[in-house]
């Protein structure tokens, strides 16, 4: 008797644009495979993925989703992850356990930029990717038209599978560029295999040459054979795709529609044959194999019913439910399928599985059978930087505690996510990738821990300074019942360069003021200057104390504090206060095509720009540099986004301060009194 040598589960990871239908193929490639019974829509609310309460409600992946399927008697885990670019964090870590990855996009040529940093990303980590093209049944944009714009915006080369037959508008089918055979889509399951139509047999013919071709570019056997006009075997041309999908050297293209379950058990194949398996994917990871248990942590989940989750992908040994894992006693294990967790005792080599409240562990963690590690040569992805703000606080305050906290499970599940106390304005800040982003983090603050959250935008950081000096004398004397209280100071006060911040110089010669009070004078100064004449804190002044006077039992010094202060007070009036903003280097990086757009959004933003160049390794992007005004970039991803299809996106740091006046100045002040 032989025994079957069984393929350790393969894991597939769908991601793409916003609304390209990854959740939609996830159902019908589970639907295929006989892992559900009937396929669910988007419409519905009844797919297996998206089954949280705020994805149903906004019809929209906002966090991966995980199911498991066996296809002709091997096992696969699909990670469906959402297409928002603000959640993309999400999907660069689901795609750290993929195999291969599922790029899903939509027929439109004019939306081939969107894939930009998708395929940007599969790139960098060589991740083996193919191209389903989804809802092929209600695009007339000609495949040529659609593949050019696509290989505009991916490095490696498009390597299409399939050529489209239409009747009339309508595509109704497809031949496959491999086997020549010509497929009828059916309705609501597998296609039916036709005679290659008479129309379709010239675009066939030099569509399978074109795709030849490429492969030829990465094999000299197969160029010799084209060179010589011969055929090649069918069985050479799988072995070289499956060769050069496994090396992230071609970008495979199927043709399809998910709603419609069109092309889905074509793709199913594809992966089925050509898919690298896990040990392939663990070496280009630089993840060790051999020996003992090695698993990466994917994701981390608190989910209301079970706890703390934490998503692996195993590559090597097995893990038993009750087992001790990196320090802590396993507590469950799990395949997850959409919302619904299904029991497992144990899990082997290539299965993504949940594991059960093991608290130490953190998302991009190695687990081995030592321990866990994260500092290890594994390729993981760096949390993405932030981009958009907005000051929370609890709607009850006893809840402050417990904000804090939840916020740092959201940033356990969620690293592009991040909470700072600002210390100029004092407001808690939540961080992330854009508003529905931050948006999403509240909802689920509530309904995940209860906690009842006020949102508000961020307040800019503004200063103010001097623009003239002055020397100002003030006496601070009081006489209540017994001893008093006196001080008497005479300061200059003058504008430092911008930066230079603040200087307190003390020429006190000859002990018109005792030594032990000078630092007295300072500390009042210094408490002043926290919020100045137009009520910002004061920057860039020196004060140079040069004589005073004391008086022998009434001096002390908390009168020499207060007159300091009142020197302050009554001198910086007189010295041209102005308000002062914070200036942000930044760094726009869009396709070139937008640059002229980028130039007017800046200048229509208050900004400077400083110049622009080739956006580094990106081919057709580039990079702009400019000064922007804090108050001016709390929302400037927004407008960026929405002029630039999504892609664009920027970097920033803070530069200098600078003098804001006019007009927006008066408003700001204003502002500030109102809110005292
Ligand atoms: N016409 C057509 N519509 C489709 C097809 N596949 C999906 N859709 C629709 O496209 C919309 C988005 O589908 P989803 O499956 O949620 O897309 P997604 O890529 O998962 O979206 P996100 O996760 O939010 O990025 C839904 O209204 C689907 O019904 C298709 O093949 N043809
Ligand atoms: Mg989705």
């Amino acid at each position: 008797m032989t025994t079957k040598t069984v393929s350790p589960p393969r894991c597939a990871v769908l991601v793409g644009p916003y609304t390209s239908g990854k959740t939609t193929l996830l159902e019908a490639m589970l639907h295929t495979a006989g892992a559900i019974h009937r396929k669910g829509s988007i419409a519905e609310g009844n797919t297996v993925g998206d089954s949280t309460p705020e994805a149903r409600a906004r019809q929209m992946g906002v966090e991966p989703n995980f199911a498991h399927a066996e296809y002709l008697g091997e096992a696969w885990s699909f990670i469906d992850c959402p297409g928002s670019v603000e959640l993309s964090q999400e999907s660069r870590n689901a795609l750290m356990a993929a195999d291969v990855a599922v790029v899903v996009a939509e027929p439109e040529p004019e939306r081939a930029l969107t894939l930009a940093p998708i395929f940007r990303f599969l790139e960098d980590y060589k991740i083996p990717h193919m191209l389903f093209v989804n809802k092929m049944e209600k695009s007339n944009a000609r495949i040529k038209d659609l593949l050019e714009a696509l290989q505009a915006v991916s490095p490696s080369p498009l390597v299409l599978r399939q050529v489209p037959i239409r009747d009339g508008e309508d595509v109704t089918g497809f031949v496959d560029l491999v086997s020549e055979r010509a497929y009828r889509y059916q309705e609501g399951k597998g296609s039916d295999l036709i005679e290659m139509p008479e129309a379709v047999r010239d675009r066939e013919g030099e569509a399978r040459q074109e795709m030849l071709e490429s492969l030829a570019d990465f094999d000299d056997d197969l160029l010799e054979q084209l060179l010589e006009d011969k055929i090649p075997a069918p069985d050479e041309v799988y072995g070289q795709l499956t060769e050069d999908l496994r090396k992230d050297l071609i970008v495979p293209v199927f043709l399809g529609s998910a709603e419609h379950m069109f092309g889905i058990t074509r793709l199913l194949k594809a992966l089925r044959h050509e898919g690298p398996d896990p040990a392939t994917t663990a070496e280009r990871l630089g993840i060790p194999i051999g020996g003992a248990l090695t698993a990466t942590v994917v994701k981390t989940l608190h989910q209301a019913h079970t706890g703390r989750l934490s998503i692996v992908r195993i590559w090597n040994g097995q893990i038993e439910d009750g087992m001790t894992l990196a320090g802590e006693r396993l507590s469950g294990l799990y395949h997850m399928m959409g919302g619904e967790n299904q029991k497992l005792t144990k899990a082997g080599a290539g299965e993504v599985v949940a594991l059960g409240r093991l608290e130490d562990l953190q998302t991009g963690d190695l687990i081995t059978a030592e321990g866990r590690s994260a500092g290890s040569d594994m390729l993981w992805p760096d949390a993405k930087s932030p981009v958009f703000s907005l000051a929370v606080a609890p709607k009850n305050r006893q809840d402050e505690v417990k904000l804090t906290t939840s916020i740092a499970k959201l940033i356990e599940e969620d690293a592009s996510i991040s909470l700072e106390h600002n210390e100029s304005t004092h407001q808690m800040l939540l961080w992330g990738q854009g508003e529905m982003h931050l948006k999403l983090a509240v909802e689920r603050l509530k309904s995940k821990y209860n906690v009842d959250v006020e949102m508000a935008p961020p307040m800019t950081a503004y200063k103010e300074t001097i623009r003239k000096g002055t020397t100002q004398h003030s006496r601070f004397k009081r006489q209540t019942g017994g001893h008093g209280q006196f001080g008497d100071v005479q300061v200059e006060i003058n504008p430092q360069p911008r930066g230079q911040g603040f200087e307190f110089i003390n020429k006190i010669v000859g002990g018109s003021i005792p030594r032990n009070y000078i630092p007295a004078v300072e500390n009042g100064v210094k408490e002043y200057l926290d919020s100045g004449p137009l009520g910002f804190p004061v920057v860039d002044v020196s004060v140079t104390l040069f004589d005073g006077q004391y008086h022998s039992v009434d001096s002390s010094d908390m009168a020499f504090k207060t007159a300091g202060r009142m020197a302050m007070q009554e001198g910086l009036p007189n010295c041209q206060p102005v308000l002062l903003e914070p200036i942000y280097e930044v760094t726009i990086s869009v396709p070139t095509d937008f640059t002229n757009k980028i130039h007017s959004l800046v200048s229509g933003r208050r900004g400077q720009i400083l110049g622009f160049e080739p956006k580094p390794g990106w081919t057709g992007w580039d990079d702009l540099k400019c000064y922007l005004p804090q108050s001016e970039i709390h929302d400037l991803v927004i407008e960026l986004r929405s002029l630039t299809l999504g892609v664009g996106s920027f970097a920033w740091k803070y530069d200098h301060l600078q003098e804001l006046t006019g007009k927006l100045a008066d408003k700001v002040i204003a502002d500030r009194k109102a809110a005292d």
